[in-house]
């Protein structure tokens, strides 16, 4: 397979000024007629004389230029492209094929997922409908007739609909007509028997938009919670970007089988069921966060994607790193900032870091690739919404907002680079930001080792900070980024005032104890006067730069921090230290004596966590966060080699010790909740639930009857998903033989009261996947062959496979390999039929460099395995040979 660099990029040689098609949809097979308005570029070095269109999968079945039809020697074509040869300066060029959506189970272009037709183009999928200059610098004026049986009422496609009617023989049409160039990948049909519900939204300037979302009938009663958060979303937008909606009517489907969460195709948007049906009997908290932030991320596109998109897919992170950005503000304004941030945190310290420490690791502005689908990352968004978080914080909140002002401005209707964000921040700003555009193409997750001299005679204060970042594959050695560091310094009774030397108070903060240091050196050294006492440093407050901080904390500091930070997330991320030094202990001692018999923590610890538990001025989603210790995923992230059993034991056995030292504390919170209470998806009810359920976690491990019976309970009565599956989560965990007695009646009951239910099935699948006693793979296995598993859907595929491989670390990474062989088969399997599934189901194997050695030999064994097979699909091509280079 051929690599695609971004050095080689070019201008098209055509530009599509309209596309008109027509879907004929029929049992089997569509027709699709593409007529193409074509016009040599005049940007290009060259006058062209030739077109390729890019296609895959197409039958041709005619070809004609200004009305002459092409013959034999008038073109040429391959497997993925079509040649005209002689073209002229501009001419009308209408292709027909023929497709097969019903055996298209790559989930890309137009396929059928149960009872509907649907497409998604994102990011090379539009040629897998016709040939087309399928890439995101050609923008056209799109107008689509759809012609279906009338089994399928509902056609949609995007823009606003103009025509409607019978077409004979029981079939009938719909034309729509969306006046916003777009690329193809913004491209979206849907035809199928749907209901929905509707809404209306006025604009700021007055105008009126129609909201739909349209889904199977049996989901109808699970659509509300979305329709709100896109009404918030669109409010949201206009408020805080100034961004209003330009359509007539916006209409989101939900679809069962879907390769990610959704798609934001211009008016009409497509996602995942997962992403958009929500209702407390079914969809636990998580969930229904999840459907808020993607509804609210895929509206965000209109403007940062689709009125402004990218000019080639290296520049993915413009719209994907600057949405997620957009999302994840929305979601701090709808809940609570400081939860929202300790979530993209925990998740990008997990995920994100162990990416850029592995064989995939690219910067968010990649330099190549074989398959642009695996580059829809962890980097290329979460990092990617770091990096504008970074931005947003060095420019400040006004000139941060003329800055997007000025690129909406300057760039609606283009097709732009991530240079081009940058510089409209820049001029809007007047901030010189060029070195800061080292994070868009150096990999690599920084580390900074931070040392301190307080002097006391002079009363001074110094933090000398040195950062350096590892060698990643497309660079040995990075020069120094510009990085923001949030910071404050403690002092015995809480913040001191900061007099940075060479520089004003900082009086954004009323009191002056709060700054952001801007790290431009390899190393320097900030010095802070009158400094009446040796304080303990607030470092990266906020986490406001993504990476490694390494100061060598005390206990007694971390105390400290935790108890008496003013920045919210700090004291959370001192729990997290505190938590980390104690499984470290543990597994110092589990690694010379393979036990953990008299293990203890210490009082000082416990006592920090009890007055975590009993501090009422704390958001109780907050406590719930600083108890739960750090993850087995972060780390072993953080270790050189990753000791599986001891992480796994280690975390373990501390959370056993919590749970006996602090028990009282917990049964208290346990008992004082309502379980009566009605279910609502707000932030403090679920801050409420979500600490009970922490504290049922704990309890569970101190297998007493009194616990698991209240456990069993809670499965059987909880009026809301999330009660009930957090507590058969731990009836299926514990060693204990009550629970586990209780554990296979409530699965079969489980299963007995939601087959019906896919979602909720899913949830089933993945409870079990997650259970980390031991023979969870024969149970897996056996889950592959029950009826409620559907091989070619994806959400089954993550909620089994992905579900064990990523999230059950003690079983995958068992010792005889039987993990890694079981998930080689699985993509063996999906390699020819969805690719994009196959390649993402791969991650886990890609780590092996980082385990023991026999691991190491039994994971590269199934890659080398995996590469050895026959027809190997670019995706999967791609990840396995950069993972054995
Ligand atoms: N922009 C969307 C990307 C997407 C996608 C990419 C590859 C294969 C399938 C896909 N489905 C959706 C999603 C988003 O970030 O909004
Ligand atoms: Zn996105």
């Amino acid at each position: 397979p051929k690599t695609i660099y971004l050095k080689d990029y070019q201008v098209p040689d055509y530009l599509i000024d309209t596309t008109d098609l027509n879907v004929d949809i029929h049992d089997g097979y569509t027709l699709v007629s593409c007529m193409l308005a074509l016009r040599r570029n005049p940007a290009a070095k060259q006058a062209a004389t030739e077109l390729t269109l890019q296609g895959a999968d197409l039958e041709l079945v005619s070809l004609s230029l200004d009305g002459r039809l092409l013959e034999e020697g008038d073109y040429t074509f391959g497997e993925e492209s079509l040649t005209i040869f002689n073209t002229p300066e501009t001419f009308t060029l209408i292709t027909i094929t023929k497709i097969k959506p019903e055996s298209n189970t790559s989930l890309e272009g137009l396929y059928r997922s149960r009872t509907m037709y649907c497409t998604q183009c994102e990011a090379e999928g539009f040629r897998k409908i016709t040939y087309y200059l399928d890439r995101p610098d050609v923008m056209s004026e799109f107008t689509t007739k759809v012609i279906a049986d009338k089994k399928y009422p509902v056609l949609l496609s995007n823009g606003n609909l103009i025509e409607q009617g019978d077409a004979g023989e029981e079939r009938h049409y719909a034309i729509w007509h969306d006046p916003f160039k777009k690329p193809a990948y913004l491209f979206a049909l849907v035809a199928g028997d749907l209901a929905h519900i509707e809404d209306s939204f006025s604009t700021s300037s007055g105008r009126a938009v129609t909201l739909r979302i349209f889904v199977e009938p049996k989901d109808l009663d699970k659509c509300d919670h979305a329709m709100a958060s896109l009404k918030h979303a669109m409010r949201w937008d206009e408020e805080v970007y100034g961004r209003e909606y330009d359509l007539d009517i916006f209409m989101i489907v939900a679809v069962d089988d879907f390769n990610m969460g959704a798609m934001e195709n211009k008016g009409l948007n497509i996602f995942n069921t997962s992403c958009v049906l929500a209702k407390p009997e079914t969809t636990t908290d998580v969930g229904f966060q999840r459907v808020e932030g993607v509804v609210a991320h895929e509206y965000f596109h209109n403007w940062s994607g689709n009125r402004v998109t990218c000019r080639d897919w290296f520049q993915l992170s413009l719209k994907e790193g600057f949405t997620v950005y957009r999302d994840s503000e929305f979601s701090a304004d709808m809940g609570s900032r400081t939860v929202k941030r300790v979530e993209d945190v925990t998740l990008l310290r997990t995920l994100q870091f162990a990416e850029d420490a592995g064989p995939m690791a690219h910067p968010i502005r990649p330099e190549s690739y074989i398959e642009i689908s695996n580059f829809y990352t962890m980097t290329v968004y979460e990092k990617g919404a770091e990096v504008i978080r970074m931005l947003a914080n060095l420019l400040g909140k006004e000139n941060f907002r003329k800055g997007t002002d000025l690129y909406f401005d300057r760039h609606d209707g283009q097709a732009v680079t991530t240079e081009d964000f940058v510089t409209a921040l820049a001029d809007a700003s007047g901030r010189d930001l060029s070195q800061f555009k080292r994070w868009y193409s150096q990999a690599g997750t920084p580390r900074l080792d931070v040392t301190d001299y307080y002097d006391e005679d002079a009363q001074t204060y110094s933090l000398t900070i040195k950062q350096s970042c590892p060698p990643t594959p497309e660079c040995q050695n990075k020069l120094p980024f510009h990085i923001p560091i949030a910071m404050g310094l403690l002092g015995s009774a809480g913040d001191l005032p900061l007099y940075l030397q060479g520089s004003q108070p900082d009086f954004e903060t009323s009191d002056n104890t709060h700054r952001v240091l801007e790290l431009t050196d390899a190393e320097q050294t900030f010095v802070f006067e009158r400094v009446q006492e040796k304080p303990v440093p607030s470092l990266l407050r906020g986490f406001s730069a993504p990476v490694k901080l390494n100061y060598a904390y005390s206990t007694r500091d971390l105390i400290l921090l935790m108890s008496r930070d003013s920045d919210g997330f700090s004291r959370w991320e001192a729990s997290q230290q505190l938590g980390l030094q104690a499984i470290s202990a543990a597994m110092a001692a589990y690694q010379q004596e393979r036990s953990l018999d008299g293990f203890s923590l210490s009082a000082q610890l416990v006592d920090a966590y009890r007055r975590v538990l009993q501090d009422a001025s704390l958001d109780q989603a907050m406590v719930a966060y600083m108890l739960t210790l750090p993850s087995e995923a972060y780390i072993s992230e953080l270790a050189d080699v990753i000791d599986v059993e001891a992480i796994h034991y280690s975390r373990q056995a501390v959370r056993k010790a919590l749970a006996n030292a602090l028990a009282d504390d917990f049964t208290r919170i346990y008992q004082s909740y309502d379980h009566r209470q009605p279910y609502a998806a707000t932030a403090d009810a679920i801050a409420t639930r979500s600490l009970k359920n922490v504290a049922l976690a704990y309890l569970m491990l101190i297998h007493d009857e009194g616990s698991i019976r209240a456990c069993e309970q809670q499965y059987r009565h909880g009026n809301n998903m999330t009660d009930v599956m957090a507590a058969l989560t731990q009836l299926v965990n514990s060693e204990a033989p009550l629970a586990q007695e209780y554990s296979l009646a409530a699965l079969a009951d489980f299963f007995g009261r939601w087959q019906h239910e896919s979602l909720v099935v899913n949830q089933w699948l993945s409870v079990q996947a997650g259970c980390q006693l031991p023979d969870t793979l024969s149970r897996v296995r056996a889950l592959l062959q029950h009826s409620a598993y559907d091989g070619k859907n994806p959400n089954k595929i993550r909620s089994l496979i992905g579900a064990f491989c990523n999230g059950n670390a003690i079983n995958f990474h068992s010792g005889n390999g039987e993990g890694y062989a079981f998930l080689a088969d699985q993509i063996i399997q999906l390699n020819r039929q969805n690719p994009q599934i196959a390649s993402r189901l791969l991650t886990p194997l890609t780590k092996w460099k980082k385990y023991d050695h026999v691991r190491q030999q039994l994971m590269k064994a199934q890659l080398e395995r995996i590469r050895a097979e026959p027809e190997l699909s670019k995706d999967v091509f791609e990840v396995v040979s950069k993972s054995l280079a």
